[in-house]
């Protein structure tokens, strides 16, 4: 009787094992599966967070089928690096810069222009409506699909050197710039020298005296902790060059309907979450620079940067439809 039952309790077993690993052996429910998303920034860092909650989103929604799994501080590469993994579909889901993309999507440029947008409400008017829609449609031929776009605040300029207050004392600066050959004519417009970087290597080349500047927002130059070595700060708020989060066209191909909806959905909340979370690293950033003793210097005209970096609107954007585009982001209220 015993061994009648511990053999039925052997089987019972064995079909049991036998059945996971069956199951193991099939695909998940409908496609289910890890997507590996990729940010420059470390953990605490707005866009990580953001797209961290994007993930929380996606599981919710798709019951559980599918998960985002996010590679901060740089861990999958730099951002020109990146975004190739993402073309190819090693990596689904990138937060980059518009900069590096610059010269891959032609439309990106417009957004990248010095002194463009007028303000936060400004950039989110065209960035929510449909001027928005038509830059992240952009990327599809690309070999990308665009969700949404994050804030990135205003960039200033930053140094090791002395205080900027007019273009002419960025003469003879050597200063980083992002992979982007707008963003390095921009910065030789003000007679500076531009040194196109990745990001990673700032904190390096700013200890070692290889740049003595780079220009970015508030959060950017406290959490990647560029703020120890650039001790002057000058409120140039040169640019407002939103951050965009893209899948690989590889990923979204392989999506049903249903689940692509779903998808560009948590995308677009993950925004707002982020919108609510930049305000205060905006806040607290400015507050622990200010804390730290770096000097923070108020620009009161912007006007002579503006007119040293104009030239750059005529030589990038040439195009008819790129101009165009321009002047609908100008015009937008
Ligand atoms: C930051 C942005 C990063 C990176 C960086 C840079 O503002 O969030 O994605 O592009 O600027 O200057 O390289």
């Amino acid at each position: 009787m015993r061994a009648r039952s511990t053999m039925a309790g052997i089987a019972r077993k064995a079909a049991a094992l036998l059945m996971t690993l069956l199951l193991a052996a099939l695909p998940g429910p409908a496609g289910a599966r890890e997507f590996r998303a990729a940010d420059t920034h470390p953990e605490s860092y707005p866009t990580v967070q953001a797209v961290i909650e994007m993930g929380r989103q996606v599981s919710a929604r798709s019951g559980g089928r599918h998960t985002i799994r996010v590679f901060h501080s740089r861990q999958l590469g730099e951002e020109k690096e990146t975004i190739e993994q993402t073309r190819v579909g090693a990596i689904d889901i990138n937060r980059v810069s518009l900069a590096p993309f610059n010269g891959i999507v032609p439309e990106t440029q417009a957004a990248t222009l010095p002194f463009l947008f007028r303000s936060a409400a400004h950039l989110h008017a065209v960035l929510d409506g449909p001027i928005g829609d038509e830059i992240l449609a952009a990327f599809e031929p690309h070999g990308f699909v665009g969700l949404a776009f994050y804030d990135s605040g205003a960039r200033s300029m930053y140094n090791a050197k002395r205080p900027i207050r007019s273009p002419e004392d960025m003469k003879g600066l050597r200063m980083r710039v992002q992979q982007s050959d707008l963003n390095a004519a921009m910065m030789a417009a003000l007679g500076a020298t531009a040194l196109p970087l990745p990001f990673g290597e700032v904190v390096t080349a700013l200890s070692t005296g290889i740049i003595d500047g780079a220009e970015n927002n508030w959060p950017s130059y406290v959490h990647n902790e560029h703020f120890r070595m650039a001790r002057y700060y000058s409120l140039t708020r040169h640019s407002m060059i939103p951050e965009v989060l893209v899948m690989s066209k590889k990923a979204w191909d392989g999506l049903p309907a249903e689940d692509r909806a779903l998808f560009r959905a948590a995308a677009r909340d993950s925004a707002l979450h982020m919108r609510r979370l930049w305000e205060e690293a905006e806040r607290a950033s400015e507050a622990a620079a200010r804390a730290a003793g770096v000097e923070v210097v108020e620009i009161a005209d912007a006007e002579p940067f503006r007119r040293a970096m104009l030239p750059v609107y005529d030589r990038f954007i040439g195009d008819p439809a790129l101009k165009d585009l321009v002047r609908r982001i100008q015009a937008a209220e």
